[in-house]
Formats: structure tokens, sequence, C-alpha cells
């Protein structure tokens, strides 16, 4: 009987190394990375190029780039399963990104929800990086041939948008490029603020904000500080009651425990005891996780190591598929 050849399917996603890592880049992505690395081809990346859209202190960059490293392989990320590296190391990423910024539409790019916020955030510095920043993300994803991206709701519209620039070109020469799939959590794919629900919990705003290598006592303060509502009533209902729903979808997520099982739980005992036992489940996530990064960063060599490695295959695959693209183009050999 003949044997099915079945190819595996290959994953590729990235952060950016522009601040810490979060609850939301945890629950949305990290958590998710981590459970397909061993069904499937995983490369996982630092997006560094990603972080200079907007201003990076250099030996600030230097440090979260290593130390988010260590944060991976301490979330689970295990280097002999998937590669993990840094961006700004595979010159393939680059390159692809002004090909196909030659494939984008100027409309496209204007329609982008992240580019509208992120420019009324810099409106003193909104450069050209900011503007074809979804383009370096969809070449990070086409050069690895990437059939998921595993990455919270926000960046649907980027991986969307990859999926287009994709089409447009194989249109012209062929199937060059496999069409990636956004791969989006069911709980926990757009953790809100504590500080203000209306808003997503992101890096870039500290306040409200939940790091992965937050010490318990700070994790515990920001829990109770969370802004809830006026009534009494733990209840998931994510239009009149955010805080709430948000701090319910964190401990479903944290414990494994269904939505419905968590509003039965705190059916008594108030906001007081609900924010408390919430606090709690996410202490208790996050504590192995920075206990090992803290034991990683002391191993400097091995960091080095592991992105160096990283690197090198990373190269290998983006290799590839950069040469097809040169030869479809037209472009003479080297
Ligand atoms: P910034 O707001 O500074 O741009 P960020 O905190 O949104 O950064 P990213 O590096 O943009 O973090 O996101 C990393 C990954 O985590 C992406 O896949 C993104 O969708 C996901 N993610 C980020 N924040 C959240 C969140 N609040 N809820 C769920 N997923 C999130
Ligand atoms: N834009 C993403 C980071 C990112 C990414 C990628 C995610 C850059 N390249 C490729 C998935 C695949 C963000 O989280 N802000």
């Amino acid at each position: 009987m003949e044997e099915a050849i079945v190819r595996k399917k290959k994953i590729f996603s990235g952060i950016q190394p522009s601040g810490e890592l979060t609850l939301g880049s945890y629950m949305g992505a990290i958590r998710n990375w981590n459970a397909l690395q061993s069904e499937y081809d995983c490369v996982y990346c630092i997006v560094d190029l990603h972080a200079i859209t907007v201003r990076q202190d250099p030996a600030q960059l230097r440090r979260r780039c290593l130390t988010q490293l260590a944060q991976y392989v301490a979330c689970g990320l295990d280097p002999e399963k998937c590669i993990l590296f840094i961006q700004s190391h595979v010159p393939e990423h680059t390159e692809l990104s002004w090909i196909l910024g030659c494939y984008t539409q100027f409309g496209e790019l204007s329609r982008m929800t992240q580019f509208k916020q992120k420019s009324q955030q810099h409106a003193d510095n909104i450069t050209a990086g900011l503007f074809t920043y979804p383009v370096l993300m969809a070449s990070d994803i086409l050069l690895y041939q990437a059939d998921a991206v595993p990455v919270g709701a926000d960046q649907k519209q980027h991986v969307e948008l990859c999926r287009d620039i994709a089409q447009r070109f194989n249109g012209v020469y062929g199937d060059v490029f496999t069409l990636p799939e956004p791969l989006i959590p069911q709980v926990g794919a757009r953790i809100m603020s504590l500080s203000n629900p209306a808003n997503k919990m992101s890096k870039s705003e500290p306040d409200g904000c939940v790091n992965l290598l937050d010490k318990p006592e700070d994790i515990r303060r920001k829990f109770k500080r969370a802004v809830t509502d006026s009534e009494t009533v733990v209840r998931f209902d994510p239009e009149s009651k955010p805080g709430v729903s948000n701090l319910l979808t964190i401990y479903a997520a944290a414990t494994g425990k269904t939505i419905t099982d968590a509003e039965t739980e705190f059916v008594a005992g108030g906001y007081g005891n609900f924010k408390a036992a919430v606090g709690d489940a996410v202490i208790e996530l996050f504590r192995p996780i920075r206990e090992e990064s803290e034991r990683l960063l002391s191993d400097k060599a091995y960091l080095e190591g592991l992105y160096r490695l990283g690197a090198e295959r990373a190269h290998v695959i983006a290799q590839k598929t950069l040469r097809k693209v040169h030869k479809k183009l037209g472009f003479l050999p080297r």
C-alpha cells in the first residue's frame, strides 16, 4: 500500500523586544507556541528590527533581547524542538521585505489599525519603517513558508495582509509562498489592561500591565487595584462588565478552568476575594518562569550559543526561499 507523505505543518511567530513580556503576550501568543512545538516545525523569533520602528535605547535593546530569549526558554520553548533566533541575525528578512514592499499597496498599509494607533502615540516620529512594518512581518512569515501564525487577536489584520501579499505574488509567479492562517486562542486572545479595561494590555503602556518577571508582591498589588465596576456580581459580560470579564478570562486561562466554572466559584465572596484569587493564580503560573529566567540569565554564554545556533538554522530555510524568489523575479544568479 502506498504510504501518504504527510508534510509537517510549519509555524512562525515573533515578539518585539520593545519592553517586558506581558501577561497579554503570554496568554495571546507564547502559551500557544508552547503547545505547538511538539507536533509542528516551529520557528520563533525575537523581532528586533520591528522594535526599532519606535526609538529604542541601544543598551536596553541588547539587554531585552537576551532577557526575552531567556524567557522564551523558561516558558517551555525547547531549543531542541524549535528554532529560536533573533531577526536581525538573518539578513533575508530585510531583503525579502524590500521585494514584498513592491507588491504591497500604499492603501493597504494605510488601513492597518496598528499603524493608525502607533502613529498617534508617536506623532513626532511617524517613520517609513512604522508604515511598512507589516511588510517586514509578512517577510518573516513567508520566508519560513509558515502554514500558521500563533498570535493575539490584535495581529490578525497583519497576518491577513501577509496572506494577501503572498496570494498576489503567487498569482504572478506561481506557487512560491505558502498562504498562512492566523492562529488565535479561544480564551485570552485579547487580555485587557487592569487599570483601563477598555484598552488592550500592552507593554508600551506599563500602567495596568502585568509582566512575566514581576515579583509576586507586585502582581498581587496590581490585581488588588484592578478596575472593576460598582456592582458586586462576578459575571462574564464584556460589554457591561469589562473589568470583571477580563479578570475571569485571566483566571480561566491561568488555571485551565472554563469561564462558567470560574463564575460559579466566585458567586459569593465579593470582588476582594475574587481579585486576590486571580492574582494568586497568575503568581503561581509565573513563579517557575521567573525563577528559570533568572537562572538562565546568569549563563550568558549558553544564551549566546543558543541564538547563534538558531540563526544558523533559520538562515538555511530563509536562504532557500529567497533564492526561489530571486529566480522568479528574474534576478541574475550571483
Ligand atoms: P506594544 O503594545 O508595545 O506594541 P504588545 O504588548 O502589544 O506591544 P507585541 O510584541 O506587539 O506586544 O505582541 C506580542 C504578541 O502577543 C502578539 O502575538 C500579540 O498579538 C500578543 N499580545 C500582545 N498583547 C496582548 C494582549 N493584551 N492579549 C492577547 N495577546 C496579546
Ligand atoms: N507584529 C507582531 C510581531 C511580529 C510577528 C511577526 C508576529 C513581527 N513579525 C511574524 C508573528 C509573525 C506583534 O506582535 N506586534
